[in-house]
């Protein structure tokens, strides 16, 4: 276990990396950090963001391709939070300059309409939900070259950069939804199903994290349950994430 200083010093590094768009190094090219430790660092990292005035706005889960579990060597999803200062509106502008080397992934959201309090065994998180919508997430490492370990990732608040969320719709079950994602980069296909087999898993693995990691959930936050197809590179232009059934969103990238 690493110490509360150091700590605090790998989270001002990967705050520094963010507010200065300047990458920085593998933190597990100098330490030795466990899962508790990058989770420790992603909650000193959010509270850095906290002091300046941020809020937080929901959660996101990472690793919920059976995929990226397996390239990664992990099997288990990992959580990060969103933050007001990530959100961009249906159709909004977003400024690249904002960014080290961003990417793009389709998802799917989900709303919290009631307060979940993780340590109540009783706790039945689909219905702490009213909402769904397509949504776009703008990740961006702090690391070089998006080289990160495990505990990296967790650490650097699970890459989390932007999200733009589309209309929302009540929730209808439906595991297997085409998803499409257009960028200027050019696009991606995929299925909600890439999303532990249903995003509805989302939830239930996110209630677990929560557990775990002492998370709670608001109301009002939202739920980024997970990537639909690999990542694209965010560019200049438009950025279209299509769901079957759920409609669209679009963000701009400008420079
Ligand atoms: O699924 C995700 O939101 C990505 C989690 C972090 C891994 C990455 O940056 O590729
Ligand atoms: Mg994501």
């Amino acid at each position: 276990m690493i110490t509360a200083e150091l700590t605090g010093i790998l989270a001002q590094r990967l705050d520094t990396a963010q507010t200065s768009r300047e990458d920085t190094q593998s933190l597990a090219d100098d330490h030795e950090l466990d899962i508790d430790d990058a989770y420790a660092v992603q909650a000193a990292l959010l509270a850095l963001r906290l002091a300046r005035g941020e809020r937080i706005t929901g959660v996101k889960l990472g690793f919920t391709s059976k995929a990226k579990m397996a390239q990664m060597g992990v099997s288990d999803v990992i959580v990060g939070r969103l933050t007001d200062a990530m959100r961009i509106a249906d159709g909004g502008e977003v400024d690249l300059s904002r960014f080290i080397h961003p990417k793009v992934e389709p998802e799917v959201a989900y709303r919290i309409c009631r307060d979940v309090d993780p340590a109540d065994p009783a706790t039945d998180i689909e219905a702490c939900v009213d909402a769904m919508a397509p949504a776009v997430e703008i990740i961006d490492s702090r690391y070089r070259d998006f080289r990160f370990t495990y505990t990296d990732v967790v650490a650097d608040n699970t890459s989390a950069a932007g999200y733009a969320i589309g209309p929302w719709r009540p929730v209808e079950s439906a595991p297997n939804r085409a998803v499409r994602l257009r960028t200027g980069a050019g696009e991606a296909v995929g299925s909600t199903a890439a999303i532990l087999g249903d995003p509805v898993r989302a939830l239930h693995a996110l209630l677990d994290m929560c557990r775990r990691r002492g998370i709670a959930l608001v109301a009002g936050q939202v739920v980024l349950a997970g990537a639909a197809t690999a990542a694209l590179p965010l560019v200049a232009g438009a950025t279209e994430c299509e769901v079957a059934g759920l409609g669209s969103v679009t963000v701009k990238g400008c420079r």
